[in-house]
């Protein structure tokens, strides 16, 4: 038996002496290094009670390090789980409890408050922004070769929380050959070779920073020009010496704002990718028209992966997501069965790509994975004749804001906890700079209080990005006959 994922990503690299991790100081690991690098941490999780399946949890800065530590974890057969960083201790009290982690690694800033949620049941490592802490120190002594532990194909590598509509987060349990499989399909389509140079501005605790772009470099043996965050100088710098970038449409939007954006500066880059969010039309033509290079976007979701691309060789059109992945079948459903080309449905999904399930949730998984393989997106879509997709609403009640979602009902529940709150309703807006942006109309039963006192209340519960930008205070929430809160009207009404 094998280990698939590592013996593909990472074993190659043994005696690569390419850089793969360019870092914003000027410093590199190479390939070779960061073999190393992840077998020295392999035995830190090791040594630090992690067996064969455990969850190993990461709340950490992004560092190589971290990149690092997912190589690790794969490497150990464990279960690796990232956590964005902007996570409050409530939320990250619910994922720890919920996963049951046998390692946790978090900034050294909130290993107090990290080690107050695990108790005895899980051991606490460090990694701060300096990439020092109690991870590095322990790493450094170990040997650099480890033992890879066997895993099948089926067993999970990773376990990434996506919020639901219920308003509980679901932990998308994600196998080696999910991983694999998908990464082969992008590397494959678009073309990318150890001649490519990524511009990596990404969060690296999402599906699109983590697997998308990594396991895709890693595949190919990329060199990746990996960034502390989203900067716009430091990436206009960092273009004419790239050749790839893969961002949500706020990269693009924001790099159209500079009037440095010009075909000169872009004459290297031979592909700009775009996902997570919808790309505006506009957006599409507008970086056309500025520098001859046509996005090319994609569609995926954290149980599948990505699912459709726009063609690398071929015609790139815009408001549409391309065709199914090889090895990916879409097909476009009401109430379960297949609707005629051209028509609207629901777009449902089955291939090597698709999750094993939501961890300790098998009502939900039976609700949205099909016995057939199929799972339902909750995104509606339609196929032309040729096979091409285009989004055109989400049956669930999502807000992607900056490429992050964000779920209504998680936000509603805690601002109905408020006291004095009679309900709510969180809705979306368009927003110039994240696509969409977070507005609650509230009605109240204690009529003093004031939509700063419910801001104060709703902070601590909720990581920054997920807080309503505006309160609305209202009388009564808009209702069709059957009682539902119409967020259309709500929309409709508050979106200038
Ligand atoms: C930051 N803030 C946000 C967002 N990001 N508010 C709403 N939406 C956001 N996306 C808030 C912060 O809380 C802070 O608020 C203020 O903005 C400044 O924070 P800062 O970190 O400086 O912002 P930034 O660096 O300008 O970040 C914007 C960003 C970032 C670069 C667009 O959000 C980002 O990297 N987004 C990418 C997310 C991503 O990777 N998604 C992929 C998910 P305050 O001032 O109040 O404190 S994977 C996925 O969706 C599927 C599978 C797929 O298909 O890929
Ligand atoms: P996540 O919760 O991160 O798994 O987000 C997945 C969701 O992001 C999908 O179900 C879609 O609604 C949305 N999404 C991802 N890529 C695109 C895209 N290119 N266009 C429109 N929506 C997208």
């Amino acid at each position: 038996m094998t280990n698939i994922l590592y013996d593909a990503l990472i074993a190659p690299h043994a005696q690569n002496n390419a850089a793969f991790l360019v870092l914003d100081d000027g410093t590199t690991m190479t390939y070779a290094g960061f073999v190393a690098r992840v077998a020295q941490l392999a035995h830190v999780l090791k040594d630090a009670g992690v067996r064969p399946g455990d969850r190993v949890v990461v709340q950490a800065p992004k560092l190589s390090d971290t990149i690092a530590l997912y190589g690790a974890a794969v490497q150990a057969g464990a279960v690796y789980l990232p956590l964005n960083t902007a996570y409050t201790q409530s939320e990250l009290t619910y994922f720890i409890e919920d996963a049951a982690p046998a390692v946790v690694v978090c900034d050294a800033k909130d290993a107090g408050n990290v080690s107050a949620i695990c108790g005895d049941n899980a051991r606490v490592l460090t990694l701060a922004k300096d990439g020092s802490g109690s991870l590095s120190v322990q790493a450094n002594d170990q040997p650099t070769r480890f033992d890879t532990v066997a895993r099948r194909p089926d067993d999970l590598a990773a376990l990434l929380y996506t919020s639901g509509t219920t308003g509980r987060s679901k932990g998308a349990m994600l196998s080696h050959k999910n991983l694999l499989s998908n990464a082969q399909s992008l590397t494959d389509l678009w073309q990318i070779t150890k001649d490519d140079r990524l511009i990596h501005a990404l969060p690296i605790f999402h599906t699109h920073g983590l697997f998308v772009a990594i396991n895709t470099a890693l595949l190919a043996g990329a060199q990746v020009r990996f960034m502390a965050g989203f900067d716009v100088d430091t990436i206009i710098s960092e273009i004419p010496a790239s050749t790839l970038m893969m961002g949500v449409p706020t990269f693009y939007t924001r790099l159209l704002g500079d009037a440095r954006l010009t075909r000169d500066l872009v004459a290297n880059m031979r592909l700009f990718v775009s996902g997570s969010a919808p790309l505006l039309a506009e957006t599409h033509t507008a970086f056309e028209d500025r520098t001859g290079q046509r996005i090319l976007e994609r569609y995926g979701m954290t149980e599948t992966n990505m699912i459709t691309s726009n063609p690398f060789d071929g015609e790139r059109l815009a408001g549409t997501v391309g065709y199914a992945l090889p090895g990916t079948e879409v097909q476009i459903t009401d109430n379960g069965q297949p609707v005629a080309d051209g028509e609207i449905g629901m777009i449902e999904v089955r291939g090597d790509n698709v999750f094993q399930g939501y961890w300790n949730m098998p009502d939900k998984t039976a609700e949205e994975l099909r016995d057939t393989g199929f799972f339902i997106t909750g995104d509606l879509g339609i196929k032309a004749d040729d096979g091409r997709i285009s989004i055109v609403g989400r049956q669930k009640d999502l807000i992607i804001s900056g490429g992050y979602n964000i779920y209504p009902k998680e936000i509603e529940d805690v601002i109905n906890d408020v006291e004095g709150v009679l309900e709510s309703a969180v809705f979306g807006v368009p927003h110039a700079d994240f696509g969409e942006s977070v507005l609650a109309a509230v009605v109240l039963e204690d009529a003093s209080l004031t939509d700063e006192a419910i801001a104060a209340q709703v902070e601590p519960h909720l990581a920054r990005f997920k807080h309503p930008r505006r309160y609305v205070i209202t009388d009564a929430l808009p209702r069709n006959t059957m009682g539902k809160v119409q967020k259309n009207v709500l929309r409709a009404e508050h979106s200038a």
